[in-house]
């Protein structure tokens, strides 16, 4: 339990209508109710909103002076709401009051300054949160949500995350952990029992259980590319020689000149990144220097730049002039850049230019000479051909990365790890019971694998974690 009471800003650092102050702590009422005129906060229901005043040097002039204070002795800050909320059923499930404010930085500056002087202190990045998790309101993995639910951008980030929330990753998992709990206990038993040679752990009950865990961690791991996905993003590198018109289609996808566009090959040298959303997913798009061998330095730096962020992409888009007459570049540049993991759409650009019978033929060479599962898209960027198809290719790619029986998604790379961590240590356990070691080694590797599963939640955890998790939170929350 932490003692002292603390203050930050919880709404965004600016100008707003309403700004608001966030106070938790034993001492809160006490401290709020120091400069706050308008009602004895120390007395107020829980749940309740006050109007008044916060002002400043109310009870050091009372002290000080021995007299009531004036207003000449005391200067008023603001007119504010303040609403007290009363343990345990609050966000960090202690006493917590909230002052909501005329929404200027400097309002806000100076309501801190008294707070801190009347004996609060300024809460780090995540403390309130982090409290909400010490006192056991939340657990890890929903403290993380708050994080990812702040940082929501599209439709899909904000579903998983209010998932995640309302417990979603713990519930997949807590069941299993309390089975294996229980065989641990029965294993622990037996050593206690060890001159007796009694079985108390069924074995192959626990070798069922030790498959259906696999099983769900399987499938949770599996859920994190799509994960992944909501969360940074998915990358389609947009690639191609010179003039293919990448820059053209970058364009007509976000629907505004982003890119310079012109019939002088190598236009495009760095490389540039925006972001698209379709159907709720979000989408980083990165068109990039056309690739060629040159000589102009810095062409070349914008050409092993392309490559690299094919390496880091999920799909790639690679765009073909259909005019041209020989492919064998495009099909060459292809086959080097391809891996497993890579999505591979070619799309055969300037449409409008040659004919359909033209086109058609584009397709079958590449077809023929490459043996990659790949769409191909016909498009004309300048006159808005097909751009649809290609959005919505785009979009079933993350749509067909969604798991069908599971709905609850890995967007965390610490879940990811703890998982990875946990799937190792039952298998562990399973080749522990096949080659029948001692029943000690045995224990340990059941404790290990509790251990990993109870990281995700924060049942079992450390300092650092918690330092590195709540870290990355904004001050106030
Ligand atoms: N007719 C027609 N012209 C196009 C189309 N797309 C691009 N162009 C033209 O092709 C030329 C090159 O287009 P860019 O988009 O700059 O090509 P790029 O692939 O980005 O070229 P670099 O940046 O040099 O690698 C420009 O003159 C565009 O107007 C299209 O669909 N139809
Ligand atoms: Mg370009």
């Amino acid at each position: 339990m932490n003692h002292d009471t603390i203050c930050a800003l919880a709404t965004a650092n600016g100008i707003g209508a309403i700004g608001i102050i966030r106070i938790s702590g034993e001492q809160s009422f006490e401290i709020v109710n120091k400069i706050f005129q308008g009602k004895n906060l120390e007395k107020a229901d829980s749940h309740t909103i006050h109007y008044g005043f916060i002002v400043d040097g109310k009870i050091q002039d009372l002290v000080t002076d021995n007299q009531q204070p004036t207003t000449d002795n005391q200067e008023t800050i603001d007119e504010v709401m303040v609403s007290v909320f009363r343990a345990p059923k609050t966000f960090t499930a202690e006493d917590s009051v909230e002052i909501s404010f005329h929404g200027s930085p400097h309002i806000a500056k100076k309501i801190l300054e008294v707070l801190i002087k009347n004996g609060a202190r300024m809460a780090k990045a995540g403390e309130f949160t982090m409290r909400a998790f010490m006192n056991g309101r939340i657990d890890l993995s929903q403290a993380e949500s708050i994080a990812d639910l702040i940082a929501s951008e599209n439709e899909s980030s904000r579903k998983v995350a209010l998932n995640q929330l309302k417990g979603g990753i713990t519930n997949e998992i807590s069941f299993l952990r309390t089975d294996l709990l229980n065989f641990v206990s029965l294993v622990e038993l037996e050593l206690d029992f060890a001159e007796e040679d009694v079985e108390f752990a069924d074995r192959s009950a626990l070798n069922q259980l030790l498959d259906k865990i696999e099983t769900k961690l399987d499938s949770l791991i599996e859920s994190f590319q799509y994960g992944n996905a909501i969360k940074n993003g998915t990358a389609v590198a947009i690639i191609g020689k010179p003039n293919a018109g990448k820059s053209t289609l970058l364009n007509a996808l976000l629907k505004e000149e982003r890119a310079i566009v012109s019939n002088i090959a190598g236009t495009t040298r760095d490389t540039i990144e925006e972001i698209l959303h379709i159907k709720g997913h979000a989408f980083r798009l990165i068109d990039t220097a056309g690739l060629r061998d040159t000589v102009d330095e810095i062409e070349a730096i914008g050409v092993k730049k392309a490559k690299e962020k094919v390496e880091n992409a999920n799909i790639l888009v690679y765009l073909a002039d259909a005019a041209t007459e020989d492919f064998s570049e495009d099909i060459e540049m292809i086959k080097s850049l391809m891996r497993d993991d890579l999505k591979l759409i070619i799309c055969a650009t300037k449409i409008d230019e040659v004919s359909p019978a033209t086109y058609e033929k584009v397709e079958n060479i590449f077809r023929s000479e490459i043996s990659d599962d790949f769409d191909f898209i016909k498009i004309s960027a300048v006159e808005n051909q097909n751009i649809q198809d290609l959005k919505n290719e785009l979009s079933s790619y993350v749509e067909q990365l969604k798991s069908q029986e599971n709905n609850v998604v890995i967007t965390n790379q610490r879940h990811f790890e703890a998982l990875g961590k946990s799937l190792d240590a039952v298998s562990k356990v399973k080749e522990a019971i096949v080659t029948q070691i001692s029943t000690e080694l045995l224990a340990y590797e059941l404790r290990n694998a509790l251990e990993h599963l109870g990281e995700i939640s924060g049942e079992v955890t450390n300092d650092e974690v918690l330092g590195n998790i709540f870290s990355k939170f904004c001050i106030g929350k």
